[in-house]
């Protein structure tokens, strides 16, 4: 995500990938065994079983490390490498999520209760970044419809309301005395997108639990939406009346809107979302590749938006 102070720009984002990389190779083997010593691990990956899914794209998959290693999850700091080198530092086991608000039956939920009680798919989704990039991951998890009937949402829902764990002792990036977001990291959907089959609660990548740095251990995925509106470590889920605050929005309400579809004819007010580059796709002279409309899940979901403008709701 780019935010706007210049000094904030990333040098992961105007390097290319490859460059980079191999810099951050070179700065592992100067700091040796320091820097491995430093690497919090974490728990350990759990396999999970999961039927494979219709939805998913036959696409070519991004590399398991490629997904794991180039993450946007800013309450481990700003930087692509930031959150697999610090997340490990958050405590994932045991984690509830509380639904509350508009609900007839509000609860609490253990994740490794909601693992086994929910009919786990393999979904392989092209996922698209703000910024420009875009991966193909194969996500574990379920529908997020599933979970909202189970509560029984009222008739005066009308949006569903997420937020992050916030907590500073277990999070790098949440402690610094210049926040880059306000915390926690909220997000929100309208409650027929949320219902929508493509949005899902993943719990695990490539046939495993999630890694800490791609939001264990249960975070959101809406594929036809940019990255950003795929919060991680969620502890609450809740349903309400009006459309919530969300995270991008509230930093910069000219540049990332409540909806945030995948569009490729509506910039960013600073960059084209004509375009993208897959991640893995190697090589300076990679071509990049066009962005489709909502991500090229139109058929499922461009009807939630029939008669909105789509350049004033972006
Ligand atoms: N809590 C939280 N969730 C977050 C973010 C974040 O900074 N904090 N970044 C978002 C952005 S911008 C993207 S692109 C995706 C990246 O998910 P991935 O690292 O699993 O690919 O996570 C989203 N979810
Ligand atoms: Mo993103």
């Amino acid at each position: 995500m780019l935010i706007r102070r210049p000094a904030d720009v990333l040098p992961s984002e105007i390097t290319p990938r490859e460059v980079y990389l191999n810099r951050r190779q070179w700065m592992a083997g100067a700091a040796g065994l320091a820097l491995s010593a430093a690497l919090p691990l974490g728990l350990e990956a759990a396999p999970l079983s999961a039927a494979k899914s219709p939805f998913s794209t036959d696409e070519k998959k991004t590399s398991r490390e490629d997904v794991t290693s180039y993450n946007n999850y800013y309450e481990f700091g700003t930087g692509k490498e930031d959150p697999a080198a610090h997340a490990g530092t958050l405590k994932t086991a045991p984690w509830t999520v509380n639904v509350d608000g508009m609900v007839g039956k509000p609860a609490s939920f253990a994740v490794e209760e909601l693992i086994k009680s929910s009919a786990l798919e393999e979904r392989i989704y092209r996922m698209r970044c703000v910024e420009g990039w875009s991966m193909v991951i194969p996500w574990v998890g379920f529908p997020l419809a599933d979970l909202i009937k189970r509560v029984e949402p009222l008739g005066s829902a009308k949006y569903v309301a997420f937020e992050t764990a916030y907590r500073p002792e277990e999070m790098s990036g949440v402690q610094s005395m210049f926040p880059v977001l306000d915390w926690p990291y909220v997000e929100g959907l309208r409650l027929d997108e949320a219902m929508n089959p493509l949005a899902i609660l993943a719990v695990g990548l490539y046939g495993e639990t999630l890694p800490n740095q791609n939001g264990a251990p249960i975070r959101l995925v809406v594929p036809w939406k940019y990255g950003f509106k795929g919060i991680k470590s969620i502890t609450r889920i809740s349903f309400v009346e009006k459309q919530p605050e969300t995270s991008w929005n509230r930093q910069a309400p000219g540049e990332y809107g409540f909806y945030a579809n995948v569009n490729p004819s509506v910039d960013h007010p600073r960059w084209s979302q004509a375009t993208e580059r897959r991640i893995g796709e190697g090589g300076l002279f990679v071509k990049r590749r066009p962005t489709l409309m909502f991500n090229g899940y139109a058929d499922q979901v461009a009807s939630l938006y029939t008669g909105m403008d789509l350049r004033k709701f972006y």
